[in-house]
């Protein structure tokens, strides 16, 4: 299914009037402010988000999964679904594949389908979690981590090949997450764990191309519950400098502990210049996986302002790679994402608007009170006139949700592939 342009333009005219009204009133406030109108809106309508391949279909947990009818079966239909949520937002320009869960096929045909709906393959995603059928040896002690040599040597000859799926698609970044772990105390030495992982990520990283990056996804648990090898951050930080100037730590918003400071870990990681990317999702309790901008908007208001400031004053930090990486156990998945994308755009743009030379010689004069209103003040502002003229240059919906649901797309969808249509994934 293929969104057309006059669709678009068709459903654009009827809110086109009410957000030139709205954002005329809005550019002009904050024009007054100082704020680069022009600059902010061409770094709204180029942020373009990886959309991850494993989360085109619901998602579902050990207690049961409720299908979303017509949902993409085949990397093919994947890409097409991509494609339409880049349509709709323009802010949805590439995807992340997940190995061996999308091998792809042929992979001309791929690229090329890729490539005419205006999508790029950003990082490709290696599996050492689960056991595919015919595997040599079992992951369920551990992958690089485990004790058994030749588990390590299976795992890392896995991300080689998944580097090579990557190079044929035109991609530049390996992100390695690990469910390496221990559930019981003694059941593995943290160090020598620690060794061998560190050893076989500098096996793969010395196998990445010259222009790719390696990103190192940590997280405290799951599916391990005493023990993650690469439990967090600093770990990841330490893995990434003994691998090399191109390792980078990957930041998933659901893997910390609750109350966690994430924004204060971004700074950090920018500080060092090894900031990679983000999963970007929201959380209650653990990896809920959940819509992002759901549960903590404020939060991801905070982390956006050290990526605003970090884009700024750390040169030496490559741009981070954006992606979402949610699961969808009751709502559609392709709502879920539009919803996502909105809050990742939102949390930006209001960013943007921070004061930072305000907020600078407040903190300078220790104003404490003066630094939460430059803060919150920008945060307060209703921005969405901004993220729909957006859309509205880069000829997407101005109201993706809306026009999703009045152009019946998951109707169409399961008409087109059948209710009982399952995508591969989480
Ligand atoms: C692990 C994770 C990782 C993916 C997986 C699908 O929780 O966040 O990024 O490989 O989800
Ligand atoms: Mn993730």
């Amino acid at each position: 299914m293929k969104i057309n342009k006059e669709e678009l333009a068709t459903i654009n005219a009827v809110s086109a009037g009410r957000l030139e009204t709205e954002f005329n009133h809005l550019a002009g406030r904050l024009e007054t402010q100082g704020v680069d109108i022009k600059q902010l809106l061409q770094n709204l309508t180029a942020f373009q988000v990886a959309i991850p391949s494993w989360a085109l279909g619901a998602g579902g947990t050990r207690f049961g999964r409720f299908s979303a009818t017509g949902e993409p079966a085949s990397l093919e239909d994947k890409i097409d679904d991509v494609g339409l949520l880049h349509a709709l937002t323009g802010n949805a320009g590439a995807i992340s594949l997940h190995i061996p869960w999308d091998n792809p096929g042929d992979f001309d045909a791929i690229r090329q389908r890729a490539r005419a709906l205006g999508l790029v393959f950003d990082a490709v995603n290696s599996n050492t979690f689960q056991d595919q059928p015919g595997q040599a040896h079992s992951y369920r002690y551990g992958s690089l981590c485990n004790s058994d040599a030749s588990v390590r040597k299976q795992a890392v000859e896995h991300n080689l090949e998944v580097i090579r799926i990557g190079e044929n698609l035109g991609s530049k970044s390996l992100t390695v997450w690990l469910a390496d772990g221990a559930n019981f105390p003694g059941q593995y030495n943290f160090q020598r764990a620690l060794d061998r992982t560190a050893d076989s990520l500098k096996q793969i990283y010395a196998a990445l191309p010259d222009d790719w990056k390696l990103f190192i996804e940590y997280k405290p648990y799951e599916p391990n519950f005493y023990s993650t090898v690469i439990q967090d951050w600093g770990t990841s930080f330490m893995l990434a400098n003994m691998c090399g100037e191109r390792a980078y730590t990957l930041v998933d918003l659901g893997h910390h502990l609750p109350n966690t400071n994430i924004e204060q870990i971004v700074a950090t990681l920018m500080y060092r210049g090894k900031l990679g990317g983000f999963h970007f999702n929201d959380s209650k309790y653990g990896d809920d996986d959940l819509t992002v901008g759901s549960i903590k908007p404020y939060a991801l208001f905070l982390i956006f302002n050290e990526l605003v400031y970090g884009m700024r004053h750390n040169p030496e930090n490559p741009s981070p790679a954006w992606m979402i990486d949610a699961s969808h156990n009751i709502k559609d998945p392709l709502e879920d994402l539009i919803q996502s994308l909105e809050a990742i755009l939102e949390a930006y743009a209001k960013a943007q608007l921070i004061d930072q030379k305000a907020l600078r010689d407040a903190q300078q004069a220790q104003d404490v009170v003066a630094c939460q209103e430059i803060l919150q003040d920008a945060y307060r502002t209703d921005v969405r006139p901004l993220i729909q003229k957006a859309r509205q240059m880069n000829g997407a919906a101005i109201h993706p949700l809306q026009a999703y649901r009045s152009l019946e797309v998951r109707r169409k969808l399961t008409e087109s592939r059948g209710r009982e249509s399952r995508a591969t994934g989480l």
